[in-house]
């Protein structure tokens, strides 16, 4: 199996969308495949950033993939501004990627909202950028939420092409991985909407550094509707709040959704809320506390992504003076 290339942006708190559609599943593969896992910061300033929380977040969603169990001597674990490759290639790819293409990017939309002309450019490239994350290593894997799939798409068209346009087969073309019922999992106000770190509204989301009385308050919160817990997976159809909840316990507690509807159907949603708290909190409460650890002890988390962005640059090195032969550029 190739070589598998991931990332999450300090854009605030982990959420448990990032847990259970990313980093769970990366220290699954960590055991059987080279992985490298990056705290995209350079992706995060696409949209405003204080610097100082830039920061403190690159430390944290760091601390939390290696809370999560993330090994950084079997993975590697850094950030992306730090390998200075992922700029350079990233010029290059925007060379190659078309306007058609992005224009038909969903995300951008979604987050540019009404006013498009303020949004950065650095937001409409974006997938240009996530392209070059991957392709600087030559990845043939990506795991993602079903949210990236369209960017993935993207970098396997950008890589044909600089591969069609320059006669040689530079780069494989990235295939997604994507994982289990969970994948996406849905807002705690609106279950049409994805959860996000970014959303203005705490309640949201379950956030990994939230103690246990923090998210018994945001699952006794939760949107739901009048009826009781739906019995079946037909049931749950037009009924996306009560379907998130289900789906979220069904993650954390590795089962499948039908499960879920088979133990807990025609039950009052406050008792499936209190058994869906106890669940959330004895799944990430040694998290939280394991990431706390890091947190106190910023010079480990540094060192740990200094040396990820070492390894990092290894890699990517001979990838870009490669790239940078096949286009023409002279290298002294
Ligand atoms: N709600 C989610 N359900 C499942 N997977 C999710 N991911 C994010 N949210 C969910 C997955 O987490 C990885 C890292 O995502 P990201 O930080 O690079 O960007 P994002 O998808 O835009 O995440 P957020 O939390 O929504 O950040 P903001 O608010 O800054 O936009 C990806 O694999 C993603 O699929």
């Amino acid at each position: 199996m190739g070589r598998i290339f991931s990332g999450v942006q300090p854009s605030g708190n982990l959420t448990l969308g990032n847990y259970l559609g990313a980093i769970r599943n990366w220290v699954k593969l960590q055991n059987d495949h080279e992985c490298i896992f990056c705290v995209v910061d350079m992706h995060a300033i696409t949209v405003w950033q204080d610097p100082e929380a830039l920061r403190r977040a690159t430390r944290e969603v760091a601390a939390g993939m290696l809370a999560s169990g993330v090994d950084p001597k079997k993975n590697i674990i850094f950030n992306q501004s730090a390998v200075s490759g992922h700029a350079e290639l990233g010029w290059i790819l925007n060379c190659v990627s078309r306007l058609g293409w992005l224009n038909r990017m969903t995300q951008f939309k979604e987050k540019a909202g009404k006013h498009k002309e303020n949004a950065s450019v650095g937001l409409y490239v974006y997938p240009n950028l996530m392209a070059a994350d991957i392709l600087l290593y030559k990845g043939t894997h990506v795991p993602v939420g079903d949210d990236q799939k369209q960017h993935l798409e993207l970098a396997r068209d950008i890589a044909q092409k600089f591969n069609n346009d320059f006669g040689r087969e530079v780069f494989p073309l990235p295939e997604p991985m994507i994982f289990g019922s969970a994948t996406r999992v849905m807002s705690l106000r609106d279950g049409t909407k994805k959860m996000s770190k970014s959303d203005p509204s705490e309640y949201s989301r379950i956030s990994m550094t939230d103690d246990a009385d923090m998210i018994a308050k945001k699952v006794r919160k939760a949107k739901t509707d009048p009826h009781p817990v739906p019995d079946s997976v037909e049931a749950c159809g037009d009924r996306p709040e009560a379907k998130n909840l289900m789906n979220i316990f069904a993650a954390l507690s590795d089962q499948e959704l039908k499960e879920v509807c088979a133990e807990y159907g025609g039950q009052s949603f406050a008792d499936f809320k209190r058994a869906l708290t106890d669940l959330a909190v004895s799944k990430l409460a040694p998290i939280s506390e394991e990431m706390q650890r890091y947190m106190d002890d910023p010079a480990q988390v540094d060192a740990i992504l200094k040396d990820g962005a070492e390894r990092a640059n290894a890699i990517a090195a001979p990838v870009l003076k490669e790239v940078k032969e096949v286009v023409g550029f002279l290298q002294p």
